[in-house]
């Protein structure tokens, strides 16, 4: 292995137990110091919005795991190169380091609810980062004394003249020797092996891999240790202990028909439920600590905490939710049970004053979105929600309190985490995906999906049924059609549905035919509008246009 790559390498495993050892610390100040989460958030909140729509539409629900895993690359062909330039000059090398912490640093410190001591998981990972790494260098056979901070000083061809004849003699043997690269050392092991007449470099070689593997393992160990006991600290325990008040009213039961066998299940369960936002680590609220302020422009600025809210009246409601990123035909949609208080009755106590059309909802995390007041306040069952599927809402859905409102696509309605209510207006105050590029009002979009048959699949010929859902949430819907090819449309049976507020599903037997067939869908809603044929992306308010498979029967 040639000197250069055990130096770059040596690098890689420095950054590895830093980013490691940041994990432990951020046991203490906290999940989003970590330098890795801080920079990933950073970066969520600043991409380009096309970047942002590109990551989504590519990774879908994965996009975090996508930024973190891409983070983590761009870190380690940094730290590489960081150890390369430690053979140049360990002042670089220590710089280097510096800058990376000093990123780590500032992401950490302007991280919405950074803590006084955010900057110490980055700035001890980097502290360890130079130690680790002056250790991996000596075993990689770099002579201490170009270890040190004095100036100019480099491995020099000079420092090979310290290995022994013995070695030079052995040439072709070991990888200095091919290279003539490898400085060593007076107590290098490998002088003693090779006078041993063994090869040379061999016991330097593997004393170094075994460094390199105890630092990975060291990193690897620490980085999971640290990031699982974050993950199960406190909050866990209190979600585990919530008990959900009784409904007031239950909602109405699933009618028998609400499924369409091979379809979508008609209720999202919360392990599948869609998950978008852009936390890259959940925040972690101990209702204990909850509360609810609603100010702005009101008469009469509310406070409420954790204990009180459970306190309120209760309803459950099935609601769709569905997020404005979703393709057509795409599937960040799902149906759930939702358990809460009608934020109606909450703001009529607030009293609203005239000209505060927004209610801005803002999350521990500072993400905000806004909607209509008008909506909030039309009495349909906008929800500030406590339970999801008869569970206090999941951690990743807005443990303990959400907003969940009929109609509207989740960015600008269905606030987790949330903290904070403020009427305002508007033209006063854009939320956070409205300067990135997105509609500040968003009612869903009328959308119809086809579930099975699966897009190019392969049926035998005879009788298919065709099915999946369609929604358009608040206004229900009252028609779905198919057509096959070009041909006529064809209007396909309604399931059952509990409300115009969930989606609904449908079926249609279809006679198909031996050959290549597409099957296009369209839904018509409740005020007797067909959703239009004319496709849009999602960007800025929500995609249009008719999802369409293509299938193919067999002979
Ligand atoms: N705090 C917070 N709430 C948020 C978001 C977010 O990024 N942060 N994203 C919204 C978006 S875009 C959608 S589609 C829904 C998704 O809710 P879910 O993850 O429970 O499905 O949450 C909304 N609430
Ligand atoms: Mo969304």
């Amino acid at each position: 292995m040639k000197l250069s790559v055990r130096a770059g390498l040596s690098g890689v495993a420095a950054a590895a137990v830093a980013v490691g050892a940041a994990e432990v610390v951020a046991v203490l100040t906290g999940p989003l110091s970590a330098p890795l989460i801080a920079v990933g958030g950073v970066v969520v909140d600043n991409v380009p919005a096309p970047v942002k729509d590109f990551g989504v539409r590519v990774f879908g629900v994965h996009d975090k795991t996508a930024l973190i895993v891409g983070t983590s690359i761009l870190l380690a062909a940094y730290a590489y190169g960081v150890g390369v330039a430690a053979l140049r000059s360990w002042r670089l090398a220590v710089g280097g380091i510096g800058l990376f912490a000093l990123v780590g640093v500032l992401a950490a410190m302007t991280r919405h609810d950074a803590g006084v001591f955010a900057w110490l998981p980055t700035v001890a990972g980097a502290a360890l980062a130079v130690w680790v790494l002056r250790q991996l260098l000596e075993q990689a056979g770099v002579p201490a004394a170009a270890l040190t901070l004095r100036a100019g000083h480099r491995v020099r061809a000079g420092e090979r003249t310290t290995v022994p004849a013995a070695v030079r003699a052995g040439a072709g043997v070991g990888p200095g020797a091919t290279t003539g690269a490898i400085p060593q050392r007076a107590d290098d092991p490998a002088r003693e092996g090779a006078e041993a007449g063994r090869d040379p470099y061999g016991e330097g070689r593997r004393g170094f891999l075994k460094s390199l593997g105890l630092a990975a393992g060291a990193a690897a160990v620490s980085g999971l240790a640290g990031r699982w006991w974050t993950s199960r600290q406190a909050v866990t325990t209190a979600r585990s202990q919530v008990v959900l008040p009784a409904a007031r009213q239950n909602a109405p039961p699933v009618p028998a028909g609400a499924q369409v066998p091979g379809a979508t299940p008609y209720i999202s369960p919360n392990k599948d439920f869609y998950r978008i936002d852009t936390a890259l680590i959940p925040p972690r609220i101990d209702p204990a600590n909850w509360q609810l302020r609603i100010h702005g422009m009101v008469r009469n600025p509310i406070t409420i905490t954790w204990e009180q809210l459970l306190q309120r009246p209760m309803i459950e409601r099935y609601v769709t939710l569905a997020c404005v990123s979703n393709e057509v035909g795409g599937d960040l949609i799902g149906n759930a049970l939702w358990l809460g208080t009608p934020i109606r009755e909450l703001l009529e106590e607030a009293g609203p004053l005239p000209g505060a059309d927004q209610v801005v909802q803002r999350s521990v995390d500072g993400w905000t979105c806004g909607s209509p007041t008008s909506v909030l306040m039309d009495g349909r069952d906008a929800l500030l929600a406590v339970g999801m599927n008869g569970e206090p809402l999941p951690v990743s859905h807005g443990f303990p309190v959400r907003m969940v409102v009929p109609g509207l696509y989740g960015y600008v309605s269905a606030c987790k985490w949330i903290t904070e209510i403020e009427l305002s207006r508007f033209s006063d105050f854009d939320a956070y995906w409205v300067p990135r590029g997105w509609a500040a009002q968003a009612p869903i979009k009328t959308a119809a999906r086809i579930d099975t048959p699966r897009d190019g699949g392969k049926r035998p010929a005879g009788p298919v049924v065709v099915g999946g859902v369609a929604w358009a949430q608040h206004r229900g819907i009252t028609k779905v059609e198919v057509q096959v090819d070009d041909g006529e449309w064809a209007e396909a049976t309604l399931a059952a549905t509990v409300s115009s507020d969930t989606w609904r599903q449908w079926s249609w037997s279809w006679p198909a035919t031996p050959g290549e067939h597409s099957l296009r869908v369209r839904a018509t809603d409740g005020q007797g509008v067909t959703q239009t044929s004319t496709p849009a992306p999602p960007a800025p308010d929500g995609a249009s246009g008719w999802h369409q498979i293509r299938v193919g029967i067999e002979n």
